[in-house]
C-alpha cells in the first residue's frame, strides 16, 4: 500500500479533547475520527486493526465449537417486555419508533434475540449444548462516554450465548470460555487478568471480569498479592478460586479476607464479562426443550461479552512509548512500514521493487513514497507504530543493504533485499 495515496489523516498536534495516551494516539496516527459524541468513524488503519482483532477473537470462539451468526442492531422492544428488562434498562437504551409506531430500540446486547431465536428450532435436549454468537455494533447511551472508543455510546462487541440442558454442562461451557478468553487476550500479546466479578444487571451468580492493568482504567480491581506471582498459565478457574481477586463491585472491605498489607489495590480496563445465569431468560421468555424423560426443560444459560472496539484502545495503552503506538505483530495494521529516505530516482526504484516483492509474497507494508523528508517519514512511522521499519538509503545504493528497524526493541540490522523478504517469509 502506497501512502501517498492512502486515508491516513494524521494530526500534528495533541488533540485538546484526549485524555488519556490511547485516545491522543488514535486521533493522532488517523485511526479514528469523533463523528459526534462517543460515536466513531474507523479510518483505513483503524479498521484495519479492528478486523484483526475480530479476526482472532473469532478463531478461538470457533476452536471451542461456537458458531459465528449476525443479528440484527434493530430488535422489537416486545422481545424485552417479555424478559421483563426494557423498563429496567433505562435511559441507556436507546429507543426508537418505527413509522407504523411500534417500539424499536438499538440493541445494548442480544439476550432477548438469541433466546428468541433458540427458542424457534430447538425444541429437544438433543440440540443442545449450543453456543453463538456475534461481533457486531452495539449501543449504549452511556452517561459519561469518553476516552473515546475506550466508552463510546455506539461500540463493537462479541457477544456469545451458551445453551445447556443442566448446570454441569452448563459450567463446562463457561469455563471453555473462560480458557477461550486467556488465550484470545494472551495471542494479541495482551496480559488480560480474570478477576471474579458481580453480575449486575444481566443476572446470575458466576460471572469474572478480564482486566488488563492501567492506571488509566475505569475500573478497580482487588487482589492478594500472591497473584501477581502467577503467570498465564496459573490463571485456571481452579488456581483463581483459591484466590482473592475480584472487581470493583464485588470487594467489600468488611468481609475482604485479605489483610491490608497483602490486599492490592489497582486499576483496570475491563476488556472482557462472562455471565452464567441459569434459566433467567429460557424461564421468562418461555424456551424449553423436550429432557430425556420426555418432560420439558428450561435450558441453563450463560453470555459472554468481549469489548473488541475497547480493546484496540487497551492494547495501546499498555503498548505504547513517546513516540507512538507499539503494535503487537498479532493486531497490527499493517507488519512492514517501508521508507524511502532519499526520495531519488535509484531508492525510489529500489524502494518500489522491494514494495512489489513484498506484497507479491502477501507481506503486508505501507510503503512511504511521499516526497516528505526523511525525518518526518521516520516520525510518522514510530507514531502509527508499524512492528518493522525497512528503510531504504544511502546504504542501500553503496552496500545493497536496507536497514530493518524493530519498533518495539529499537534494534537495528542491516540485510541485503533477499535477506530481509527472507527473515519476514521465514517467520
Ligand atoms: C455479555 C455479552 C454484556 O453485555 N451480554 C452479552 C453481556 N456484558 S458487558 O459487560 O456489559 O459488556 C461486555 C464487554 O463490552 C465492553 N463494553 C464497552 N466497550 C466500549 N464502550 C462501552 N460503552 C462498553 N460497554 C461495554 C466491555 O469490554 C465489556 O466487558
Amino acid at each position: 500500500m502506497r501512502l501517498s495515496q492512502y486515508f491516513l489523516p494524521t494530526l500534528k498536534e495533541n488533540p485538546a479533547e484526549a485524555q488519556i495516551t490511547s485516545h491522543r494516539l488514535m486521533l493522532r496516527a488517523g485511526f479514528i475520527n469523533q463523528t459526534t459524541s462517543g460515536i466513531y468513524t474507523w479510518l483505513p488503519m483503524g479498521e484495519r486493526v479492528l478486523k484483526r482483532i475480530d479476526q482472532i477473537v473469532a478463531e478461538e470462539q470457533d476452536r471451542i465449537g461456537c458458531h459465528r451468526i449476525t443479528m440484527p442492531t434493530v430488535q422489537p422492544a416486545h422481545l424485552w417486555q417479555e424478559s421483563g428488562r426494557y423498563e429496567d434498562y433505562g435511559k441507556e437504551m436507546l429507543r426508537i419508533k418505527d413509522r407504523h409506531d411500534r417500539e424499536m430500540l438499538y440493541g445494548p446486547t442480544h439476550e432477548e434475540v438469541v433466546t428468541d431465536l433458540v427458542r424457534q428450532y430447538v425444541n429437544s435436549y438433543r440440540q443442545l449444548p449450543l453456543c453463538l454468537y456475534q461481533i457486531h455494533w452495539k449501543f449504549r447511551d452511556e452517561i459519561r462516554p469518553r476516552f473515546g472508543v475506550m466508552r463510546g455510546r455506539e461500540f463493537y462487541m462479541k457477544d456469545a450465548y451458551s445453551f445447556d440442558i443442566d448446570m454441569d454442562s452448563a459450567r463446562t461451557a463457561y469455563e471453555k470460555m473462560y480458557n477461550a478468553y486467556l488465550r484470545t487476550f494472551a495471542r494479541m500479546g495482551l496480559k488480560a487478568v480474570p478477576m471474579r466479578a458481580d453480575s449486575g444487571a444481566i443476572g446470575g451468580d458466576l460471572s469474572h471480569e478480564f482486566h488488563v492493568v492501567a492506571d488509566t482504567g475505569e475500573s478497580a480491581i482487588y487482589y492478594d498479592k500472591a497473584f501477581e506471582n502467577l503467570t498465564e498459565a496459573d490463571y485456571s478457574m481452579e488456581k483463581l478460586g483459591k484466590l482473592y481477586a475480584v472487581s470493583d463491585e464485588k470487594h467489600d472491605p468488611a468481609t475482604c479476607p485479605i489483610s491490608d498489607d497483602q490486599l492490592v489495590s489497582r486499576r483496570g480496563i475491563e476488556v472482557g464479562h462472562i455471565f452464567y445465569f441459569g434459566t433467567k431468560y429460557s424461564k421468562s421468555m418461555n424456551l424449553k426443550v423436550a429432557g430425556p424423560d420426555g418432560k420439558p426443560i428450561y435450558p441453563e444459560m450463560g453470555s459472554y461479552g468481549i469489548g473488541v472496539s475497547r480493546l484496540v484502545a487497551a492494547i495501546i495503552e499498555s503498548s505504547h512509548d513517546e513516540h507512538g503506538i507499539i503494535w503487537p505483530e498479532e493486531v497490527a495494521p499493517f507488519r512492514i512500514g517501508l521508507i524511502d529516505a532519499k526520495n531519488d530516482a535509484q531508492t525510489q526504484a529500489i524502494s518500489e521493487q522491494l514494495h512489489e516483492r513484498l506484497t507479491n509474497a502477501c507481506i503486508s507494508v505501507l510503503y512511504d513514497d511521499r516526497s516528505e523528508r526523511a525525518g518526518v517519514k521516520f516520525s510518522d512511522m514510530d507514531l502509527i507504530g508499524l512492528p518493522w521499519h525497512v528503510i531504504v538509503g544511502g546504504k542501500t545504493l553503496t552496500a545493497g543493504t536496507v536497514e530493518v528497524k524493530n519498533r518495539r526493541t529499537g534494534a537495528r540490522e542491516d540485510l541485503t533485499i533477499d535477506a530481509l523478504i527472507n527473515k519476514f517469509l521465514g517467520d
